[in-house]
């Protein structure tokens, strides 16, 4: 269905954290796993994220005494931040690659959340809506002019990075099957509506490898 030479597969966030068991469990989320590697198999480009946190980042509930998780914060520059259990850590094993995940051939691996200030759910823009990760010009200066988006959320990282991908001129599909959501708080309704109002496709694993 697909040109995968002009095609990137971004796999966001498929992180032990994220898994059950994980600090910040997204139900199935190991359900992905599969999938995600069935489009490895396939794809000429392999982009991977990881959500990479330092120690008192600005997400954690434990950074705001007397918060709780899922709480929502307004920042200093007005801003409103949700808080997460604490999470993917930077070089701890909640925030290492899953197990099981065939990502050898990767060839970017994109981290973002690294600034303590600051939270990035998106591989392309992070949460202030305009500091840049960089993604979008090292895929265009490839040629890549397609982009896959699989892993978690669907609802945050994963959705958000559809969204922007679509937004920076990317054609782009998210692979259905290869992606699970937080549901809370209408997190899911919210961010279906602005990968669909981006012109985000959904795709079932199969049409993709068709
Ligand atoms: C994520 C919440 C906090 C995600 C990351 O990967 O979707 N969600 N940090
Ligand atoms: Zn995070």
């Amino acid at each position: 269905m697909i040109g995968f030479e002009h095609s990137a597969l971004i796999i966001v966030d498929v992180q032990n954290d994220f898994l059950p068991g994980g600090a910040l469990a997204v139900a199935d989320g190991d359900a992905v796993i599969a999938p995600v590697n069935a489009l490895v198999a396939r794809f000429a480009h392999v982009v991977l994220t990881q959500d990479w946190h330092p120690p008192g980042h600005v997400s954690f509930a434990s950074s705001h005494p007397g918060r709780a998780a899922h709480d929502r914060v307004a920042l200093a520059d007005g801003r409103e931040q949700v808080l997460w259990p604490d999470h993917c850590l930077w070089d701890t094993r909640g925030a290492a690659l899953a197990d099981g995940l065939e990502v050898a051939k990767a060839e970017l691996v994109i981290r973002k959340g690294y600034r303590a200030d600051l939270d990035s759910y998106s591989a392309f823009v992070e949460a202030d809506g305009r500091t840049r990760t960089g993604l979008a010009g090292y895929l265009r200066e490839r040629g890549l002019i397609r982009v896959v988006v699989a892993g978690l959320a669907t609802d945050y990282c994963a959705g958000w990075t559809a969204r922007d991908a679509a937004q920076a001129g990317f054609e782009t599909l998210i692979a259905i099957e290869a992606t699970r959501g937080i549901y809370r708080d209408g997190s899911m309704e919210r961010t279906l509506l602005e990968m669909r109002a981006a012109n985000v496709r959904a795709a079932t694993v199969a049409d993709l490898l068709a």
